[in-house]
């Protein structure tokens, strides 16, 4: 990883090198800890913060779900996004906030642990590379079932989840796909191991329902864009049948942003490249990213 100069702990910026952790770190042994991922985009009036707000509302709804007070105000984490991107003189970027039961006893009840903040920030470019953002990328249902609402929350972006993650996306490469697609406990699409997913059929949007996913800001994005455009969106149930039998599908997240997806399980996706519909909702969603939609600029935080 490239090392830049200054990371956000608990209020202050301190060189890269020096932003450590104790090897008892609750967090680290239980995995109790939430966080954020948000993209920063170079406009033509400076950089921006994509949807910050909002990226903000869900670490806090994600730390009132795992019942982790955060000890900072938003617009005290806001001002440390900010600071931490300017001290590392960055125009793009990704931006990490975590929010992380710290070191205090062992064992599984935190409730003796601090909670401890970090912000950090790095560059970082297509998440499945550029090709994969124009060609399309091939996907594999995954043999590992999402975390489901009772067994962890999907809802929260926990640390902990990302393990189910993490074992459905090294399967997926193993078996020399580019990314995992996790269904439900019902046996329903859920999504990808770090992306919603949404499919196109005879001209209508669908992405799976809201209850076995972590609710995208880019999802979110995406199907207001569609909406605007006079699209129909639908959040409904989705099999594995639906997107074998799509006419395009994507993956959408802040790292992976709009990444066609052109094979499911060795099944050809419509023409086995990137669909106009994709095509047409990645082009408004860079411009708006960028700065060149007015009708989305309160999406951005400029700097
Ligand atoms: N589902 C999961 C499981 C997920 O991890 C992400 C984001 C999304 C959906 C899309 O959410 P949003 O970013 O709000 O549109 N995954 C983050 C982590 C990626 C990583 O490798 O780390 C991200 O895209 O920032």
């Amino acid at each position: 990883m490239q090392e830049l100069e200054k990371i956000w702990i608990n209020g202050d910026l301190v060189p890269w090198k020096e932003a450590k952790v104790h090897v008892l770190t609750h967090a680290l042994h239980y995995g109790t800890a939430i966080f954020e991922g948000i993209r920063c985009y170079k406009t033509n009036s400076g950089p921006a913060v994509f949807r910050l707000q909002d990226h903000l509302k869900r670490l806090y709804d994600s730390a009132h779900i795992v019942r982790m007070a955060i000890p900072y105000s938003p617009e005290e984490l806001e001002k440390g996004i900010i600071d931490t991107i300017k001290a590392n003189k960055l125009e793009e970027c990704y931006i990490r906030p975590i929010v992380f039961r710290g070191y205090g006893e062992m064992g599984i009840d935190p409730s003796s642990c601090g909670v401890d903040c970090v912000i950090a920030v790095w560059r970082w470019g297509a998440y499945m590379g550029e090709k994969g953002i124009k060609e399309g990328i091939r996907a594999k249902i995954s043999s590992y079932t999402r975390t489901y609402v009772n067994s962890g929350s999907p809802r929260a972006k926990t640390s902990a989840n990302y393990l189910n993650s993490s074992l459905a996306k090294v399967e997926a490469k193993d078996l020399g796909y580019d990314e995992a697609i996790l269904l439900d406990i019902n046996g329903f699409v859920s999504e990808g191991s770090g992306e919603n997913i949404f499919y196109v059929k005879d001209g209508v949007i669908f992405t799976p329902h809201p209850y076995s996913i972590l609710l995208g800001i880019t999802r979110d994005t995406v199907i207001k864009i569609a909406r605007k455009l006079g699209m129909e969106v639908k959040e409904t149930l989705c099999t594995r049948d639906d997107l074998y039998l799509a006419d395009e599908a994507f993956f959408t997240g802040t790292a992976a942003e709009i990444t066609p997806i052109i094979e499911v399980d060795g099944r050809t996706i419509g023409t086995g490249k990137r669909g106009e519909i994709t095509r047409l909702l990645q082009e408004v969603f860079f411009r708006a990213a960028k700065g060149e939609e007015p009708d989305y600029e309160s999406w951005l935080t400029k700097l």
